[in-house]
């Protein structure tokens, strides 16, 4: 049995430069280590990030509360336990919390074990990281939905809409997928130049150029498809993520210009963005409590992906609740909004059998850890969401994503997209 001998955990820090928590976890002299992304625009239902929130340290960002709970509370509890048993290991952090949202010991600290542990699971077993996940044959790669212009709490241009993402539909592998999206974005900048527009990116590696209307950033979006000798809807389609809990204020939303608008007033902007940009996926239309918009506004769309992100924060019982209130089709999965790999887990198994799509996702807040890209191979979850083709924590991975693909079959390896 690989038992597990010792657990250290550190400070490190994130993309945004913020600190962050990382764990390593070690089988005598073998080990591995993870790190906690985090978060900007958070949804309330999120399993709680513990920060030291003294301003005299790190402007109360520090994570050294997290760090000490790994280091004195959760490592006795795990040591000497198997490290393939994920699912004992979880509960055993998840029991130590005991609280709904992991308000005590903090999901950033307890991910960051659960992610180590699966790690290094793998890592003994002589196995890439997919692998140890609970697909076992017949892996396929997801397709980038990816994020090449930034707005909302990702960037300080006054765009309404947080992301605006492209997906490669056609593409036959995930090395063409990624040629399609590297043409889109390099004309995508060379359009914003033309514009006399800045190139800066913003927090997930898109471009934040100073345009306040969602309608500019698509007409980009559509001339650089063009240009790249693509067509948008067939070969490239644009997808959104809106992030609707920050345009949200008592019943309005302010979605479509900066005035506050009714929910009808809402669906219909979106149905007109749908029609004339060829939209085929909508994140977080509306706010998180609002779960009449919300099957409303699927009962309104025909082959569009309706995800909810901030709406299900990766839950099991709202993901229930979602699914009996018809909300949407398909769900964010993000680790770090639940706290552990088992329920993350619990969580797509569940979407999948209710016929839901799975898109793994990175948060603003990331680091180099790959994590993500071997939970989204190993899962068959069809997309994955983790910024644009720029800022290294982004590229890395899917630069993970083309190793895994070279030991998969070279033709047709991407999931099916429904
Ligand atoms: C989102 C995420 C990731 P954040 O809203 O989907 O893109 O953003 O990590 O800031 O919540
Ligand atoms: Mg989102």
């Amino acid at each position: 049995m690989a038992k597990i001998t010792k657990v250290v955990a550190r400070q490190v820090f994130d993309s945004r430069g913020f600190p962050t928590i990382e764990t390593e976890v070690f089988c005598r002299n073998i080990s591995s280590k993870a790190i906690c992304p985090s978060g900007a625009s958070t949804g309330t239902y999120e399993a709680y990030e513990k920060r030291d929130k003294n301003n005299k340290k790190y402007l109360g960002k520090s994570v050294f509360k997290a760090v000490y709970f790994v280091n004195k509370i959760i490592s006795k509890k795990i040591l000497k336990k198997s490290v393939h048993n994920q699912e004992l290991i979880d509960s055993i952090l998840i029991k130590l919390d005991n609280t709904n949202q992991k308000t005590k010991l903090g999901a950033n600290s307890i991910l960051s074990v659960s992610m180590a542990v699966k790690k290094l699971s793998a890592k003994i077993k002589k196995i890439p990281l997919y692998k140890n996940f609970f697909i076992k044959k017949n892996f396929r790669l997801p397709f980038p939905l990816m994020n090449i212009i930034n707005g909302g709490a990702h960037a300080n241009n006054g765009l309404r809409i947080q992301e605006f993402m492209i997906r490669p539909d056609r593409a036959k592998t995930f090395s063409e997928a990624m040629n399609i999206c590297y043409l889109v974005i390099q004309n995508l900048k060379k359009l914003i130049k033309d514009n006399n527009l800045s190139i800066a990116v913003g927090d997930e590696g898109g471009f934040a150029p100073m345009i306040k209307k969602n309608e500019e950033a698509l007409n980009l979006i559509v001339k650089s498809i063009k240009k790249s000798g693509y067509m948008n809807g067939r070969d490239v389609s644009i997808c959104l993520d809106v992030a609707a809990n920050e345009l949200y204020l008592k019943g309005k939303y302010s979605i479509h210009s900066n005035k506050y608008e009714s929910v009808k007033n809402c669906i219909s902007g979106y149905l007109k963005l749908i029609k004339k940009y060829k939209i085929k996926s909508i994140e977080d239309p509306f706010a998180e409590n609002d779960w009449k918009a919300w099957s409303n506004f699927l009962k309104k769309v025909k082959n569009v992906q309706i995800v909810g992100d901030d709406l299900y924060v990766t839950n099991l019982q709202r993901l229930k609740k979602g699914f009996l209130n018809m909300s949407t089709n398909t769900i964010l999965i993000k680790p770090n909004q639940i706290g552990t790999i088992t329920e993350t887990l619990e969580v797509i198994k569940f979407a999948q059998q209710i016929g839901f799509q799975t898109i793994i996702s990175h948060r603003s807040g990331d680091s180099e850890d790959t994590f993500i890209s071997d939970l989204a191979v190993g899962t068959n979850s069809t997309q994955i969401k983790t910024g644009s083709l720029c800022r290294s924590e982004r590229v890395a991975k899917y630069n993970q994503l083309l190793r895994i693909e070279q030991y998969l079959p070279k033709k047709n390896n991407m999931a099916k997209l429904k």
